[in-house]
């Protein structure tokens, strides 16, 4: 990598967090050499000011199918999943390849705090403290070999602990892939806990993926594996529905999903009758991110 994300200012440095966050997203914007001839980032999500939603909100309205499909199953019983110890077996197209217990990594990784937008394909938006690392660093530490284009990412899967793969909702375990520039972006995030705390088992307790420009289902949880790879790996919502959910799943306002449109969304927490915003271009890091796409037909690469 050319560049990675600058990060030299702490959680002291700045109130509100906002605020702390809006310098941040300039400093990215500058160290990706996106904001030519300007200060300011283009991304909306930088323009907004962004309010975390509360630990109850991101803690209690959760997508982990594992535990159930409705948004309050995942809080009632993830509690059953064993999370230490924990380890990541890295493999593929790797110089290292191994089993890389979780507190190995952890000691080894610069964690820090990322206020991100968060995007679901269901129109409900919501902004969240992560803590984690730049899967970058990971990659680094793991050795990506030449031949490497994507990385192939899996769930724990046990059945004894986690009821909802007792039914055939998804093609178990949950598995996820990105491009291998999209994986090594300094966006892309590791992430081990949320407002400052260790992961909640509801939100992927020890260790989920975080793509915030893409809608959140590409955010895979409880990773137990990470496989480099020369071709496309498959993802689980591409095999349960290809129409409705392709390999990127980039946040695009102006291609709309085929039973509804992504042009707007509700922030979560905001009530029942919580005005529609806009949902801007990549999830409002377009300045960061739309490079990794020029040329591409984002309708067909959808
Ligand atoms: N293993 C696994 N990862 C998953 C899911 C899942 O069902 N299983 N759901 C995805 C979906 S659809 C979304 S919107 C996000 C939700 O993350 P959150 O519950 O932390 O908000 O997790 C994603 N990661
Ligand atoms: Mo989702």
């Amino acid at each position: 990598m050319a560049y990675r994300w600058t990060n030299d200012l702490t959680h002291d440095d700045v109130t509100p967090k906002a605020t702390f966050l809006n310098r941040r997203q300039i400093i990215a914007g500058l160290a990706a050499g996106s904001v030519a001839g300007s200060l300011l980032p283009q991304g909306a999500a930088a323009q907004e000011g962004l309010t975390p939603n509360s630990f109850d909100d991101i803690t209690n309205y959760c997508n982990f199918y594992e535990f159930g499909t409705r948004k309050e199953d995942p809080a009632r019983h993830a509690h059953m999943l064993t999370t230490a110890p924990w380890s990541i077996q890295i493999d593929g197209l790797v110089d290292n390849p191994g089993a890389y217990s979780l507190a190995d990594i952890k000691s080894k990784m610069t964690i820090e705090e990322r206020i991100y937008r968060f995007r679901c394909v269901e129109a409900w938006s919501m902004v969240v403290p992560w803590n984690g690392f730049e899967l970058a660093d990971l990659l680094t530490l793991a050795g990506v070999q030449s031949g490497a284009k994507y990385v192939a990412f899996e769930t724990v899967l046990r059945k004894d602990e986690m009821p909802g793969t007792r039914f055939p909702v998804l093609d178990w375990p949950y598995v996820e892939g990105l491009r291998l520039d999209e994986a090594m972006h300094p966006l892309t995030l590791m992430a081990t806990g949320l407002y400052g705390q260790d992961m909640p088992n509801q939100n992927g307790a020890p260790i989920r993926l975080v793509v915030p420009w893409k809608y959140g289902f590409k955010s895979i949880k409880s990773i137990v594996r990470i496989t480099l790879t020369d071709s496309e790996p498959p993802t689980s919502w591409n095999k349960a529905n290809g129409r409705e959910y392709g390999f990127y799943s980039n946040v695009n306002p102006t291609v709309d999903h085929p039973r509804w449109s992504q042009a707007t969304e509700r922030r979560l927490g905001g009530g029942l009758f919580a005005k529609r915003i806009a949902t801007p271009m990549f999830n409002g890091y377009e300045a960061e991110v739309a490079s990794l796409y020029t040329g591409m037909d984002l309708t067909k690469f959808y």
